[in-house]
């Protein structure tokens, strides 16, 4: 090994630091430096290209690698099964200039717990593992939002986890020669826990619990988290038909309670969306023949979905008559179609289908009578291939295994959780055991 390099283990990763060679200009110096490390690692034959997104990668080689410069020295990370991201920094008070942009109020009013000579080193830090998670994500996120959600205290420790949508990350402080920078380094361990495309891929039968952010008062929250104990429903859904709540406000603190459980926003209109929500139900209400609900909302407000990055989930909305006038039926000036007439419930999921909706929601309506019947749920699952939502008016565990057994994939449940937050946990255990039995099949 050449002497002027370090080369570092963190883990199954190797990082190889040097600082720059000389050279007439700082790009030719990077390029230099970029190529003894390379050599290093790989020998002299390494060639190194960029993919579309700007991410490095060995020519002919099953290897990951991440690279990163300061005005001084070049680090090389390398790791032979898992995406990586490294990232280096010069600790320097200009941080100051841009810690607002970077980071949330909340994340910064963390800082007070560590005294004020710490807060530019523990600030660099934040930065370089925002970046060190953005090069292990492929460079596609959006890595300057909330995305990385990284907060002072985590680096107590010389390694943590952190879950972004998509991943789980393990992060580790480098160990670097030299008190004038710090380097961070993450690496992919698992799709992230708040991961939902993977979760409605994963052939799990689900229980999602519906908190509507109108009628869900904030006691009602921590008593649901309480009785959600030891074990959470599999997704929680934030959505109603009123617009006067900050669903920023009102998803952070689900999140909180609740923070490995995917949140999904389910809205009942434009108004309620934040990016915040680990997914977007992006719903058009195919039972109904309002061109507002079925393609006038949407056009509303899918830029700024667009532009957010958040997971969208297309959704066909069927609602169907739960034997009450309900609040869906008020809001969209739509009627639900009649159980008495499955056939044109399974032609309208079919329509959603073909039109490219990955789901379809059964809805009989918050607080009906009358659930969805088990003869419709099987009609669509027998003629579609879609994800199938069953929701409205289900309060017992015999009804939800009903529903699963007529080929449900998720169940929602808000009403009844709402005004009995203490049986949630034998609807849980039911699921499991359904689970459970198919495991074993
Ligand atoms: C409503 O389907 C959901 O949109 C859940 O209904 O509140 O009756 O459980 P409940």
């Amino acid at each position: 090994m050449r002497p002027n390099i370090q080369k570092i283990s963190v883990g199954d990763s190797t990082v190889y630091l040097c600082r720059l060679p000389e050279a007439p200009t700082k790009r030719e110096r990077e390029i230099l430096g970029e190529r003894q490390l390379l050599c290093e690692a790989f020998g002299h034959d390494v060639i190194l290209r960029h993919n579309p997104q700007g991410a490095p990668y060995i020519d002919g080689k099953h290897t990951y690698i991440s690279l990163s410069h300061t005005k001084e020295n070049v680090c090389l990370a390398v790791n032979e099964h898992t995406p990586i991201g490294i990232d280096l920094e010069h600790i320097s008070d200009r941080i100051h200039n841009v810690k607002q942009k970077m980071f949330s109020p909340s994340q910064l009013a963390q800082l007070s717990q560590f005294n004020s000579e710490a807060h530019t080193s523990i600030l660099t830090l934040m930065w370089c593992t925002k970046e060190a998670v953005f090069k292990a994500e492929g460079r596609t996120a959006g890595y300057l939002g909330e995305n990385v959600p990284v907060e002072p205290h985590h680096f107590l420790n010389n390694s943590f986890r952190l879950a972004t949508r998509r991943y789980m990350y393990g992060i580790s402080q480098v160990d670097i020669a030299g008190a004038d920078e710090v380097c961070v380094l993450a690496r992919q361990i698992s799709p992230s826990a708040n991961n939902v495309e993977q979760l409605l891929a994963d052939h799990r039968k689900l229980l999602a619990l519906l908190v509507d952010p109108d009628k869900t008062t904030s006691d009602l929250l921590p008593q649901l988290r309480q009785y959600c104990s030891p074990k959470t429903p599999d997704i929680i859904l934030v959505g109603g038909s009123g617009l006067d709540v900050s669903l920023d406000d009102y998803v952070d603190a689900v999140k909180q309670l609740f923070p490995s459980t995917p949140v999904v926003l389910f809205p009942g209109s434009t108004s309620q969306f934040t990016a915040k929500a680990d997914a977007l139900m992006f719903l058009s209400v195919i039972s109904g023949r309002n061109a507002e609900c079925i393609i006038g909302q949407q056009v509303a407000i899918a830029r700024k979905v667009k532009e957010s990055g958040i997971t969208t989930l297309p959704m066909g909305y069927i609602l169907i008559d739960g034997g009450i006038h309900s609040s869906v039926e008020k809001a969209t000036h739509t009627q639900a179609l009649r159980q008495d007439n499955p056939q044109l419930i399974v032609d309208t999921a079919i329509a959603g289908e073909l039109l490219g909706m990955r789901l379809i929601y059964l809805e009989a309506g918050s607080g009906a009578d009358i659930p969805v019947g088990n003869n419709i749920i099987r009609g669509v699952r027998l003629s579609t291939d879609v994800y199938l939502i069953v929701g409205g008016g289900i309060r017992t565990p015999e009804q939800m295994k009903i529903a699963f057994a007529a080929g449900a994939d998720m169940v929602v449940i808000g009403n009844h959780f709402e005004q009995h937050p203490e049986q949630i946990q034998s609807f849980i255990d039911a699921i499991d055991s359904l689970n459970e039995k198919k495991s074993e099949l």
